[in-house]
Formats: structure tokens, sequence, C-alpha cells
């Protein structure tokens, strides 16, 4: 009997600790009402399974209160469609996502990590997934499949990573295979925007055999010949990651020295500081946040994924006042599942945009959110052994597709009060361990009247 009562009180504390309390309150209250006949009870229990998913719950009561929210705007005949219809219930005007996954052309595709740039350097976005298949922007509204015209048929890999690492102009990119299969890593050289076709005979052979998670570039010289930090799997035995130095378009092994200090810099930019965490709150695995300003107010925002089905996805908006709301739901993120996804501005409206790698399918998410602040690009390129700032996407074509990876920008912002604001960009060439963002630096400006561009420094340099 004793041995009963410890039981039985065990499992009510698991219980109590592992639930959302305000999400289980919700669904309490909840119930019931349920089924709900009659106008006035139906607005009401709308109220409550919306209030539900708002807070956030597990991925059953989630699914069933989305089911019930949407039986009743169907019961309710709202004309509104029903994401407008209960972001108005919630008075929601914030960070809102839109999935045109089937109208860019990309239903049906299981890939789960995302490399975003402009590989042909038209001013458009490109897509790489799994480093190995190629999908090229026209435009904004529709994602060619250019995988077989580009020479990437026969090309396996499960992660790829761009950069220009010979400095001719040309976008190239390295991509890591993690099956173990004897495919490797390849150096991939972007010939005239056309083709790609793999060096590492004549660039360095940067592939041993040893299956590899993930790769990110760093420019350990300053000098624009971007050096390569690989990763291995850990899983199949203890194996070393690996440094990659590039002189001037080569690779050699970097020495072990080197290589300690580039994980200890590598290990430095996956991270942001925040005085809040409090506010960050999540359960399961996730990995690789993703803090960037969507909604162009000068606040970086927090998107957070899980690896698993059954977890469910956070966006965070940043109030400006250290503190984070759960915007979630009501952004039309929660639905995705994801391991991989980055962001850039896939359609030029100045909004970013996130593609989601997932299990449950790739997706594209429009960022469609109704906001008058405005925003900046720069994109650091290397032309001419120098760093130049790019601010117009629409002249990128007329110069080096050359990522200056490591620079810092500075953008000091003039409000129409006069009082002034410095927002700080660095370019990373990925983040976590599988995705990489376009490689622009995005600045919401809010209502800044003027602003000013300039390179940041460190300290030390
Ligand atoms: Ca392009
Ligand atoms: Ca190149
Ligand atoms: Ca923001
Ligand atoms: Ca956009």
């Amino acid at each position: 009997m004793r041995r009963l009562l410890l039981l039985f009180a065990l499992i009510l504390i698991l219980g109590v600790l592992g639930a959302n309390p305000q999400a289980e309150l919700a669904c309490f209250k909840v119930r019931p009402r349920s089924p709900a006949k009659k106008h006035t009870q139906l607005e009401a229990a709308a109220h409550q399974y919306l209030e539900l998913l708002i807070k956030g719950g597990t991925d059953k009561q989630m699914e069933e209160a989305w089911a019930e929210l949407t039986q009743i705007h169907k019961q309710l005949n709202i004309t509104d469609p029903l994401e407008d219809w209960y972001r108005t219930l919630a008075g929601y005007d914030g960070i809102v996502f839109k999935d045109v996954t089937a109208e860019l052309g990309l239903a049906d595709l299981q890939h789960f990590r995302i490399a975003i740039a402009d590989y042909d350097n038209d001013g458009w976005l490109d897509l790489l997934f799994d480093g190995c298949h190629l999908y090229r922007n026209e435009e904004g509204l529709r994602f060619a499949d250019v995988t077989d015209s580009v020479g990437l048929t026969e090309h396996h890999a499960s992660c790829g990573v761009w950069a220009d690492f010979n400095q001719d102009g040309y976008l190239d990119f390295v991509s890591t295979s993690y099956d173990g299969d004897g495919r490797g890593d390849s150096l991939m050289k972007n010939h005239q925007n056309q083709r790609f076709y793999r060096v590492n005979e004549r660039a360095g052979d940067i592939a041993d055999d040893i299956p590899s998670l993930s790769a990110a570039w760093i420019d350990i010289d300053g000098k624009g010949f971007p050096s390569l930090y690989v990763e291995k799997s850990t899983e199949q035995g203890g194996y070393y990651n690996r440094f990659w130095h590039n002189t001037a378009g080569y690779f050699k092994e970097g020495d072990p020295e080197l290589s300690a200090k580039a994980a200890e810099i590598i290990i430095q930019q996956h991270f942001a500081n925040t005085d809040n965490w409090d506010e960050l709150k999540g359960s399961g695995l996730y990995f690789a946040p993703l803090w960037a300003d969507f909604d162009n107010d000068g606040l970086m925002d927090l998107f957070v994924n899980s690896l698993y089905e059954t977890e469910r996805r956070y966006l965070y908006r940043n109030n400006g006042d250290g503190s984070f709301t759960d915007v979630s739901f009501l952004s039309g993120v929660w639905r995705y599942d994801s391991w991989g996804y980055a962001c850039g501005d896939l359609n030029r409206d100045g909004l970013l945009d996130l593609v989601v790698g997932s299990g449950n399918g790739t997706r594209v998410l429009y960022n469609v959110t109704n906001s008058p602040n405005k925003s900046l690009f720069v994109k650091p390129v290397w032309q001419d052994g120098e760093i130049v700032f790019l601010d117009d996407p629409a002249l990128y074509p007329q110069r080096p597709n050359s990522p200056a990876y490591g620079t810092k920008v500075a953008v000091t912002l003039t409000m129409p009060d006069g009082s002034q604001n410095t927002l700080m960009r660095e370019l990373n060439s990925t983040f976590g361990s599988y995705s990489q963002n376009a490689p622009e630096l995005h600045f919401g400006l809010g209502q800044a009247s003027t602003w000013n561009v300039e390179r940041a420094y460190n300290e030390e340099d």
C-alpha cells in the first residue's frame, strides 16, 4: 500500500512538472462547454480554444483545439478566412507567416538542411537543400529545380554551405556527407553561374572518408579566402573535426592549434545574449536558435525549432523592454517541426522569409506581416581585395558574389524625435549545425528618418 501511495505521489509530481499549467487550465476550462451548440456558446468556446492554442499545449491538445476551432469557424458561417478570423478574435496584428510552398512549386519535398544564397547572382536568393538539390528563384514567384542543369544530378550529400572560396566572384559551396557511404566532402566550384564542378583534386582534397555532420566557413586571415571547419560525426566513434586552411583558393589541413581556435570562434557565433531567458521557455529537444528581426522594428526576435515532430516550435517577438511574447501560434509557425531552417528575403519585399526543412515536408513561409517599418539589406562582398557594402539588391548582379564572412556592420538610426539607435550585425556563414541564412545583413529600421552605415570592428581589431 505504502509503495502504491509513493508511486501515485511520484506520478502526480511528474505530471505537474511536465505540464504547461496555463495550457492545462485553458484545456480544463474548455471541456465542460463542449460540444457547444448556441452561437454565444460557440464564440465563448472559440475564445477558449484560442487561448489554449496561443499558450501552447501538448501536440495532442493543440491538434484537438485546432480541429475544434476550425469546426466552430464553419459552424458560425464566418466569411473571413480562418486565420484572419482568429487573429482578429485575439486582437493580434503582429508577425505573420504564410505557407506558400505549393504556389512556389516546392510541394512534396522532404529536405532537412537549407542554405540560402543567390548562386547565379541575379539578385534573387536561391535554395540549396541537403547540399545537392538546387532550386532557382524566379523573382519570388516560383522556384525551378535546376539540380540537373547545373550538373548536380549525380551529386550526393547531406549538407551544403555557400562561399566564394577562390574569390573569382562566383559563389561556390562545400558539401558534406553524413551517411558514411564514401560520398565524402566536396568542394563544388561554380563555373560562370552555369554549372558546379567538384574540384577536390585541384583545390585540396578535403574528403577524408569520415562522415561529416556540417561545415562552416571562416575567414581566419581576413583576406577574403574563407577557410573551412568540418564537424565530424561523433556517433560513429570519436573522429576529430577538421580545419582546412584556405590560401588563395587552395586548401591544406590547418595546424591543430589553429583547429582548436577555429572551434572556439564557431561556438561563440552560435549563441547570442539575452537578459531575459526566463521568458524563453521550452521543453523537448531544440537546437539552432535563429535570431532575426521579423517585423523590422529593429529588435531581434527569436525562432526556435524542435528536432521532433511531437514538439512545438517557438517564435518569440522581442518587446523591446527585455521581455518576449510567444507568438508561435498567432504568427502561423507553430505547426512546422523542423531540422534545419534559414531565413532570407526571398520575394524582396523587405521582410525576412523562412524556409523550414522537416520530415513533414520542406516548407517556405513568406513573411506577410502588415508593418509600416522599413528595412535595409547590406551585403558585404570582396571586390579587388577590399570589402565593399552593397545595399541595393538590384545592383548585386554588377558586383562579385563573394560574401565577406566575419564582417561586422553598424547602422545608426536617427528616429523622428531625434534620438539615435545603433544596430550591429555580423555576416556569418552558418548558424547552428545545419543551415545557412542568406549572406546579407538585415536591419529593421522601424520608423527611422535617416540612417548611417559603417563597418564595425572588434576592440582587438
Ligand atoms: Ca538567383
Ligand atoms: Ca568561386
Ligand atoms: Ca522585431
Ligand atoms: Ca520577404
